[in-house]
């Protein structure tokens, strides 16, 4: 323990004691830390956000700095989130982690050899070279050939939106492609492609205490992905009056917290269950016959449908033992409604996944759930704040998108994704294709990570074969980074403004905390110098230092509220938010008023009008219209052959409370919990191979093969493997197929075979 006065000691433990139980490795994280903890210097203190999960700007944060640099951080008085977790806390590290990209690097070795030889250039030769490589490609071939895409730091998207319209490209994706986006579109195909309404409606909610009487959780585990909402599922859960349902192949902390029922399923089997769920309910009588006869559209075909899967039948697909099938139908019944389902973004990552989810989120419509207090809300008045915190006008995905949209590369693989979306995210996921055909020749990407998609191969192949990719991030990542041409240094979270923290109708200004490290510039203005070396300077307002204000202003300039607000007004009010107050009352069952069409007429925004059991659209593309449910691509049932030799179902990107996705590993604080990948598998498993725990063992699909080590557990379902993804020695993406779902283009991370051997 580095030496403190007892002031300075309790001060710091009490700020971070979640800190201090995950600060093993010491507290301090640069050698003037301690001068600094012990130095009488005054002590400043500033507010930001947290952004280590990739939520975007999330749980609030104090930072406590001396002479300039942050030494302590803290959670936030008065703000929306719980204690930070060790992720947040470990943030202290990442920002003065001696690895980051301080500056520009263009590659010095062609595309292909394994050493990119990296050299340092100035922002003035990479802004150069980024302007000429892009307008020669939009000259010879048009600018819908260049790629915009972001990987899961969600802040840079609005901005990169920006540049991808104004350069004259729709094909702006972001890592979304994987995640949040199937839940919506599956919302959007019942309710409607309204884009606020899906959005509040795609991963559905938490109980309202006294209100809901069920809550059904499908794969989704708050306590270690979002720390954040699972406080608000306590909530409910403390009022005593709600009933909880678990389907989860594991035995999660969600499941240890609030099961009524835990419903063990075989992953890619929740469409079967949730139609199960409805025969039982229908059958019963125990639906809102009003709603279903007043606002939905194809009640019978769907009730025929569900009909189809009974309790024996259905617990057989699922492998729940037919007791505690019936032990959950039991209190759908005996609760009555108003339900909630809660999931989560990473819910579809099935070849059946956009039907899978449209079947359990009909439960809603079914039990008259819909926009009623204690049911699944509908947003009040949304701002037209995008899903990234700007508005729609500044990603001018208003104005410009709908000209370029028939330039769409996605469109001839995943037309309904295309038709859809009115946001300006392509589907990513056939990058290879697109590059292969020569309908993509050149990127510019924030934050992407070639780890993220199955088979990653193809994809840094991909990456290798434009013609020109530049990337921005944090530090040099060889996965993706070897790949491209230039890479961009990027400034984290407490070094930049943009974009807008935005919590309902709260709005906060974020002001960096400390100057960028280098020559790190925000991803905001990395957007507007590109924009302007490209000829935009007007729409990117000349680039340069004032580029994250100039957004802001742009930004607020557009949003549409009764009294305007401008950045002096969030200015003033910071740290404290400047909140927009509803017009009227919060209102209920909006269809009814009028209040989700443009129109103003009653009812939703899809084809009919009203909720689709069968969906129009899926019909007219040729889809099958029902919620139908269909065996994964391979599976025990699908493919026995497979099967045969592969015997476990693979279980893929569950997440760990200690790192996200690929990054964090670098991290001292973190690391020491999972310093290598692991593999878990079920005990019985584990003994029929004769394998032990810490065994290192030998992971083999039909598509590739890993090694990592193995932790026996009983969290995880027999015959299911439990892996988290973005290990680069041990890319379980490698053994994912690229059996997209064809309906929203997911990948089967949770699902497809494989086999464990001792290595
Ligand atoms: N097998 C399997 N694969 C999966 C999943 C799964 O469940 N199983 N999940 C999928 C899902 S849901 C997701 S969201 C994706 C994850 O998507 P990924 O893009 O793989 O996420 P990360 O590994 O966090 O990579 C983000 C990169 O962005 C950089 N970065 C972080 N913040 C910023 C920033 O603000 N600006 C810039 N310029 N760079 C930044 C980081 O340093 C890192 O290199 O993975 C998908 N892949
Ligand atoms: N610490 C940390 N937090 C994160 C992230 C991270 O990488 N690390 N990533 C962020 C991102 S981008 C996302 S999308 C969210 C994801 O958030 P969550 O979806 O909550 O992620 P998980 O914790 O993996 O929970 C998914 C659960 O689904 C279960 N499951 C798998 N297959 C099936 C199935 O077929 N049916 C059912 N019913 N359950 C299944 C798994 O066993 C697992 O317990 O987390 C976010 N938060
Ligand atoms: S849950 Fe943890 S990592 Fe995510 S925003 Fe909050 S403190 Fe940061
Ligand atoms: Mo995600």
């Amino acid at each position: 323990m580095p030496r403190l006065s007892r002031r300075q000691f309790l001060k710091l433990t009490a700020a971070s004691a979640a800190g201090a139980a995950v600060a093993g490795n010491g507290f301090f994280i640069f050698p003037d830390h301690e001068a600094l903890a012990a130095s009488d210097a005054p002590e400043e203190v500033k507010y930001s956000h947290c952004v280590m999960c990739n939520h975007g700007p999330r749980c609030g944060m104090k930072l406590i700095l001396k002479e300039g640099k942050i030494y302590r951080v803290e959670k936030r008085e008065d703000y929306p989130n719980t204690l930070l977790c060790a992720k947040g806390i470990a943030a202290l590290q990442e920002i003065y982690e001696p690895d980051r990209l301080l500056y520009p690097m263009k590659r010095t070795t062609p595309k292909g050899s394994d050493d990119p030889k990296w050299e340092r250039i100035s922002w003035d030769e990479a802004l150069e070279t980024i302007a000429e490589k892009l307008n020669a490609i939009k000259a010879e071939y048009g600018a819908e050939k260049v790629l915009f895409m972001t990987g899961d730091p969600k802040e840079p998207r609005s901005a990169v939106q920006r540049l991808a319209f104004t350069f004259g490209s729709p094909n702006m994706g972001t890592e979304s492609s994987t995640c949040y986006k199937a839940t919506e579109l599956a919302t959007k195909l019942l309710y409607g492609p309204e884009w606020f309404t899906a959005s509040s409606l795609a991963t559905g909610s938490g109980p309202t205490p006294g209100k809901t009487k069920v809550c059904i959780i499908w794969g989704n585990n708050p306590p270690w992905s979002s720390p954040f909402s699972y406080n608000g599922m306590k909530n409910g859960q403390e009022s005593g009056t709600v009933k909880y349902i678990v389907v989860d192949p594991r035995i999660t902390p969600t499941v240890h917290a609030f099961a009524d029922v835990h419903l063990q399923i075989r992953p890619g089997t929740d469409g079967a269950l949730a139609l199960c769920f409805a025969n039982a309910l229908i059958e019963n009588d125990a639906y809102d016959k009003d709603f279903v006869e007043n606002w939905t559209h194809g009640f019978e075909e769907y009730a025929a449908y569900a009909s189809e899967f009974t309790t024996a039948k259905t617990a057989e697909i699922c492998q729940i033992p037919e007791e505690t099938l019936q032990a959950a139908i039991d209190i759908l019944l005996t609760e009555g409604s108003p339900i909630v389902c809660k999931s989560s973004a990473a819910f579809p990552h099935h070849t059946n996944g956009i039907n899978n989810y449209r079947a359990i989120m009909s439960l809603i419509p079914l039990t008259g759930s819909l926009d009623v207090p204690g049911g699944l809300k509908i947003a009040d008045e949304p701002l037209n704040f995008d899903e990234w915190q700007m508005t729609f006008e500044f990603a001018r995905s208003s104005d410009l998108l709908p000209e370029l949209d028939h330039l769409r590369v996605d469109r001839e693989y995943f037309p309904v994704w295309a038709d859809t979306d009115q946001q300006g995210s392509v589907q990513l996921n056939r990058i290879p294709e697109y590059v292969e055909t020569g309908a993509i020749k050149a990127c510019v990407m924030f934050g992407g990570n070639a780890m993220m998609w199955p088979q990653s191969h193809l994809y840094q192949e991909a990456f290798q074969k434009m013609d020109f990719c530049v990337a921005a991030d944090f530090y040099i990542r060889p996965w993706t980074h070897n790949y491209v041409d230039m890479v961009l240094p990027a400034a984290m979270s407490w070094e930049r403004s943009c974009p807008l923290t935005v919590f309902g109708r709260k709005i906060f200004l974020r002001e960096p905390v400390v100057e960028p490290a280098g020559e790190a510039r925000s991803d905001y203005r990395i957007c507007c110098d590109i924009g302007t070396a490209l000829g935009y300077s007007e729409e990117f307002w000349g680039g340069g230092e004032k580029s994250e204000e100039n957004c802001i202003r742009e930004s607020l300039r557009h949003l549409k509220v009764d009294t305007p607000i401008t950045y002096e007004d969030l200015k003033a009010a910071s740290p404290a938010p400047v909140e927009v107050p509803l017009k009227g009352e919060p209102q209920d069952k909006k269809y009814e008023k009028g209040l989700l069409r443009e129109d103003g007429q009653p009812g939703f925004t899809t084809p009919t009008g009203k909720v689709e059991f069968v969906s129009e659209i899926l019909r007219e593309h040729g889809f099958d219209p029902l919620p139908t449910y269909n065996e994964p691509v391979q599976s025990p049932i699908s493919t026995p052959d497979v099967y045969a030799e592969y015997p476990l179902i693979m279980n893929s990107g569950n997440r760990v409370p200690m790192y996200t996705h690929s990054k964090e590993r670098n991290l001292p604080w973190l690391n020491q919990f999972m310093p290598e990948p692991i593999i878990r598998l079920n005990p019985e498993d584990a003994a029929e191979r004769e394998l032990k725990n810490g065994d290192m063992v030998k992971v083999t699909s039909p598509y590739g093969e890993l090694t990592a080590k193995l932790e026996i557990s009983v969290m995880i379902k027999k015959g299911v493997i439990d892996m988290f993804h973005g290990w680069e020695k041990a890319n379980v993406n490698e053994l994912v197929s690229r059996d997209f779902d064809p309906i929203s283009g997911f990948p089967p991370y949770k699902e497809g075979l494989c086999q464990v051997a001792k290595a």
